[in-house]
């Protein structure tokens, strides 16, 4: 008892040590490898506090400022894994091919989480397997006694490796990397309140699925819309489809399943600087501007640096995977968005049909959405071509429709002879009318105005 006793006394007195150390220096020496500083040093102009913070910032594709700025200390609460972000690119591996070398594999959950009942931890863990084992040669069979390949576990603070946790909130669980031992092993923070598939606490399937990719080799992605990314998001597990980042990653260290064909792909995430991109919708909040593209969403707060890449429900987890038009009602102080479902999708639903219009978005909001995310010069260049390609464009449907006219004033003419050439004509003059409208819709960079026929218009209204 005496031993115990001293243990817990040395292991809390470690504790003390790390808070009297900064969040930040907290942070950055558990994710970003920050070794111990002996006082304050200022060797060749950066300290090595600034240059973490600078790869930090880099990694989170904040603006790269060295400091402690508020987009950096935001990004610093935000609930994550707790496995490190050093040298990563899109997906990572941990490098030199860290992979299992058999591809049928065993785990055993050891104990249970008080926050859910047993079936929905097991569920919740086979499911998380299973997102992997669907688009690999992976299988995983569960073993109840002896040392599995993946030991999976649930425990508080100081847990038996050298990775204590740190009570609720922060690290929410982490895994190792592919090896003999503790390699493969999924460790969850039990001080978290864990859940089935609400979106009050984490949703244990999506730590788990994120888990059991360090559990299989890959390390943190960059990407703000894959599963390897080292923040939180929520996601309805019943919906939920591997991303394409995580596929490519795993699938060149395992290769695809030739036994289950692909099921359907989650759509890319999309990137602000493409000059095609089409926005959804734009709406303010609270002095914040917010766009919406697909299942993202990007926030920019006039305090903020760097426009913020985010999935939609991860802002609000209630929210439609994706957005057709939004406002703001500063009165209520909410976000009124509305999704429109098309006629094909609710052919079963007897809602009544009802024609949209949508006015599209204007070119200036795409213009002020690439000079926020954008180098100036690589916005600027990009846009003197937009509105030159639209002349261009509208200069050959001016000639076409020109030397069109001519064509029918011809077969006019000689309509007045046969009637059989007037029906000809007038078949001319249709053609020539369609591809007139068609040519002039000529996508831009702007969304353009459309008129869809809906079975329903679903509203949802943000808290
Ligand atoms: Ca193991
Ligand atoms: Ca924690
Ligand atoms: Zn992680
Ligand atoms: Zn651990």
């Amino acid at each position: 008892l005496t031993v115990f006793c001293s243990l817990q006394w040395l292991l809390s007195c470690s504790c003390e040590k790390n808070n009297s150390l900064s969040l930040h220096q907290h942070y950055l020496k558990n994710f970003f490898n920050l070794t111990e500083e002996s006082g304050p040093t200022l060797r060749r102009g950066f300290s090595s506090v600034a240059k973490k913070l600078m790869e930090m910032q880099k990694f989170f594709g904040l603006k790269i400022t060295g400091t402690l700025d508020a987009d950096t200390l935001t990004m610093m609460k935000k609930p994550r894994c707790g496995v490190p972000d050093v040298d990563v690119a899109q997906f990572t591996t941990f490098g030199n091919n860290l992979k299992w070398e058999k591809n049928d594999l065993t785990y055993r959950i050891e104990n249970y989480t008080p926050d859910m009942s047993t079936a929905e931890v097991d569920d919740s863990i086979e499911k998380a397997l299973g997102v992997w084992a669907k688009v690999t040669p992976l299988t995983f069979t569960r073993i109840y006694s002896g040392t599995a390949d993946i030991m999976i576990s649930f425990g508080r603070r100081a847990h038996g490796d050298f990775y204590p946790f740190d009570g609720p909130d922060g690290t929410l669980a982490h895994a190792f990397a592919p090896s003999p031992g503790i390699g493969g092993d999924a460790h969850f923070d039990d001080d978290e309140t864990f859940t089935f598939r609400s979106t009050a606490g984490y949703v244990l399937f999506m730590v788990a699925a994120h888990e059991f990719g360090h559990s299989l080799g890959l390390s943190h992605s960059k990407d703000p819309g894959a599963l390897m990314y080292p923040v939180y998001s929520y996601q309805d597990p019943d919906t939920f489809i591997l991303p394409q980042d995580d596929v490519r990653g795993i699938q060149s260290l395992y290769g695809p399943n030739k036994q289950v064909p692909p099921g359907p792909t989650a759509p890319p995430t999309p990137d602000a600087c493409d000059f095609s991109l089409v926005l959804d919708a734009v709406a303010t909040l609270r002095g914040e501007m917010l766009f919406f593209k697909s299942s993202f969403l990007w926030r920019n707060f006039p305090q903020s640096y760097t426009p913020q890449q985010t999935l939609i429900a991860n802002f609000w987890p209630e929210a439609p995977a994706s957005v057709d038009a939004a406002y703001e009602s500063q009165q209520s102080d909410r976000i009124y968005a509305y999704i429109i479902e098309a006629e094909h999708q609710s052919e079963r639903s007897n809602a009544p049909l009802v024609k949209v219009k949508s006015g599209g978005l204007s070119l200036a909001i795409r213009k002020q959405f690439l000079m926020l995310h954008c180098q100036k010069g690589h916005v600027e260049k990009g846009f003197e071509k937009a509105p030159n390609m639209l002349r261009f464009h509208y200069k050959c449907v001016q000639i076409v429709v020109y030397i069109l006219l001519i064509l029918i004033k011809y077969i006019f003419a000689l309509a007045v002879f046969r009637l059989s050439n007037f029906i000809f004509a007038i078949t001319i003059c249709a053609i020539c009318w369609s591809l007139k409208t068609q040519l002039l819709s000529v996508s831009s960079l702007s969304t353009p105005p459309k008129t869809v026929t809906a079975a329903k218009i679903h509203l949802f209204i943000s808290d």
